[in-house]
């Protein structure tokens, strides 16, 4: 393991300071030739190694009680991290959706490539830097990529991976081919509001726009304001951003009594099909697009419809225990709790909390998700907060707890957020990494790993790791908004 601290590194640069400043005076005296100035100069030199010896004690001590982290390092570590994995995608699967890291191949999603994983890490590399892999890369996107295939695709994962990485390649890149794409792609994904309430099917065939899949989920349903909104205000066209707003309206329109949602929905009959209430997989993003969408639309629905939401959220879920405080499930009408489930995937809210400015439930949450993760050393799909024992146990590389780490420490500046970071890049990189790339874990108990990379590893995980270290102005926090694929999208409306 690479050392974390590096306080011999601070006390380098202070003695070489020092010394410098020394000699510098010691020369700059002796060249008065006069008796009276080489006694000035002996006086200011006693003088001068008194103050220095007086200043360096006072830096080293702070050094060392600050025990500063090497940031640089770890950047340039998860960089070279992220190349690994990357070069891994090049040998093997080059062209195809996702590395298949153990068996040394490929898997595509649909019976042809949509090139996920190029799309969807290209900005990342932008990021980072790699101009060569991103040239070749974005060749490879341009040269290849077509939406014109009679099959049928999640609308969910298309959007948030797809179109929000040919959102932000354009936006960083310019080109207005990716702009064309996403166009395009909106287009046919389209139909997907053909329901009787206008909330979305789950699939849509890219070449007939026929559409299945009436039972919903919220996530699935909420998660599409922010790139078919961006498309529409980069294309013009109103309807992109109308549909996908409309749908979260009716989902909210159907909220509980109490103010919460369910897990599934039949978006034809505006039916809850499931009951129960959390703020886990199936429901996590369509909160995390009420509060983005105020922002990046300076939407004052979406802004109400968060503070609505969160309040019940807060009311309902969150619970506070001896294990620290948790976010539980609910019945969505009574309000009881039915569930003391939380996972990987629910790990994304301390971010959300702390984007909404409240730094407090955030915190605690985020503690939690740490614990979560050192519980086993890494992180769990789910576990059960009041025994702390794993309910399912693999860890298929996911970044929400990263991602949040993130946003702490952008907002509260403690370096206990980067401490966080190193122990999750740390462990990813002991127990996920192969001699190509890297693998999921079946079992974050045994360790065993499974054959999957999946394209959000380049997009998020990585990505959020490397912002977590690198300097501030690597990307416009302020000013640009991250999709629920870690995809920032700026407003340039
Ligand atoms: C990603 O595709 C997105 O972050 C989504 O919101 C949830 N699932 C994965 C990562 O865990």
């Amino acid at each position: 393991m690479c050392p974390v601290y590096s306080a011999g590194h601070y006390f380098f640069i202070n003695i070489s300071v020092v010394l410098y400043f020394g000699l510098f005076f010691y020369y700059t005296c002796l060249m008065r030739t006069d008796n009276d100035n080489l006694k000035y100069a002996e006086n200011s030199m006693k003088r001068l190694l008194l103050y220095s010896t007086m200043v360096l004690t006072f830096l080293v001590f702070i050094s060392c009680s600050n025990d500063g982290i090497d940031k640089e390092m770890y950047a340039e570590r998860v960089k070279s991290e992220f190349l690994h994995a990357w070069n891994g995608y090049v040998k093997f699967a080059w062209g195809h959706d996702d590395l298949t890291p153990l068996s040394q191949s490929y898997k595509d999603w649909h019976p042809e490539t949509l090139y996920m994983t190029p799309v969807d890490a290209l900005d990342t590399m932008l990021i980072m830097g790699f101009k060569d892999e991103a040239e070749k890369a974005k060749e490879l996107i341009l040269e290849n990529l077509s939406f014109d295939h009679d099959f049928y695709v999640q609308n969910f994962e298309i959007v948030i991976r797809i179109l929000g990485g040919l959102i932000t390649a354009y936006q960083m890149d310019g080109d207005t081919r990716f702009l064309e794409l996403a166009d395009d792609l909106s287009k046919r994904l389209m139909p997907v509001f053909n329901s009787v309430t206008g909330m979305p099917y789950r699939d849509v065939n890219l070449r007939t726009g026929a559409v299945r899949g009436e039972v919903n989920n919220p996530a699935e349903i909420g998660t599409l304001i922010l790139e078919f909104g961006t498309v529409s205000k980069l294309s013009g066209k109103p309807e992109y951003f109308d549909k996908a707003k409309n749908a979260i309206l009716e989902l909210f329109n159907r909220r509980s009594e109490i103010g919460l949602v369910g897990t599934t929905i039949n978006v034809n009959t505006g039916e809850w099909d499931n009951k129960r209430s959390h703020i886990s997989g199936m429901i996590d993003s369509y909160y995390e697009y009420l509060l983005k969408g105020s922002l990046l639309f300076d939407d004052t629905e979406f802004g109400t419809m968060w503070k609505v939401s969160a309040e019940a959220v807060n009311t309902y879920l969150y619970d506070e225990t001896d294990n620290g405080v948790w976010y539980g499930h609910c019945d969505m009408v009574t309000g009881n709790i039915t569930g003391t489930r939380f996972g990987a995937l629910d790990a994304f809210f301390p971010a959300v909390l702390a984007l909404s400015g409240d730094l407090d439930r955030a915190e605690k949450l985020q503690d939690s998700c740490y614990r979560m993760w050192m519980q086993f050393d890494i992180e769990p799909e789910q576990l059960d907060y009041s025994t702390m024992e794993e309910i399912n146990p693999m860890y298929i590389l996911r970044p929400e707890n990263i991602e949040s780490a993130y946003y702490l420490y952008r907002y509260t500046k403690d370096e206990k957020y980067l401490k966080m970071g190193i122990d999750y890049f740390e462990s990813i990189v002991k127990y996920c990494r192969t001699e190509d790339a890297y693998a999921s874990l079946s079992n974050v108990v045994t360790k065993e790993k499974s054959d999957s990379m999946q394209s959000f590893f380049l997009a998020e995980t990585l990505k959020y790791l490397y912002l977590l270290f690198a300097p501030e102005e690597t990307i416009d926090f302020e000013n640009v908004i991250f999709n629920t694929e870690a995809h920032p999208i700026r407003k340039t409306w």
